[in-house]
């Protein structure tokens, strides 16, 4: 897979080149490409915001720098383009799995109080949203979809790793985990976790998934 990142502030990525994701970048498994707007900006000041039509707090994005950064990084209309935005489609895990069986993804970042609306209507193909809060500009959005798109890619995790048994992935949430030592300042590990009976400890996990998710997440079920 290959995600193309246009952004006014590029060093935000750079949290990209650590743990998990950054083996992942290293070694190849999938591509990453960061590509400042300003760049793209036809002005002598190279400016990329200007006041917004009608009035009103704060600056918009202008269309020139997107547009030209757009269609310069793919002039084939090759990629899914994504622009990230409080009034986009919500990001679940179904959406994450979707988005990973995408070749081409292009995360459009806008920041000030947005992007002139005509880049959405003449270049955008999606909105996404996180949740429903303001951030100062899409880039944690677009670090958030990397990351959880990522995951979904074969070799990013280890081998060990799986995403079929984690929360969401039956639509119920996790059991909870142990490890040693099998007692912890007073609290044991549930003995049949130490049984090695492993059709117990399955019916007691997908219990626990299910209690736990009407206690903490009614709403999945
Ligand atoms: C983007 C918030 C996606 C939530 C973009 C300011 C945003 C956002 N999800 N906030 N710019």
């Amino acid at each position: 897979m290959k995600i193309e990142v246009l952004t006014l502030f590029p060093e935000i990525y750079d949290t990209l080149n650590v743990s998990v994701i950054g083996r992942a970048l290293k070694n190849g498994v999938f591509e990453v490409g960061v590509h400042n707007i300003r760049d793209y900006s036809s002005d002598k000041h190279k400016r990329c915001d200007d006041y917004p039509y009608g009035g009103g707090a704060g600056m918009v994005m202008t269309p020139q720098p997107l547009h030209d950064a757009i269609t310069a990084v793919d002039p084939d209309r090759k990629f899914l383009r994504i622009y990230l935005s409080p009034k986009g489609k919500k990001l679940e895990q179904s959406v994450v799995t979707e988005l990973a069986s995408a070749e081409n993804i292009m995360l459009i970042n806008g920041s000030y109080e947005g992007i002139d609306q005509r880049i959405i209507d003449l270049d955008v193909d999606m909105e996404l949203s996180i949740g429903d809060y303001v951030l100062t500009s899409g880039d944690l959005a677009s670090l958030v979809v990397i990351n959880a798109v990522a995951r979904y890619i074969p070799d990013v995790l280890g081998s060990e790793a799986s995403t079929d048994e984690e929360s969401f992935s039956q639509g119920y949430l996790e059991y909870p985990h142990y490890t040693r030592p099998p007692e912890f300042m007073g609290l044991s590990v549930p003995p049949v976790l130490l049984s090695g009976n492993h059709a117990e400890i399955a019916k007691w996990r997908k219990n626990q998934s299910e209690i736990i998710t009407k206690e903490k997440r009614p709403d999945l079920l």
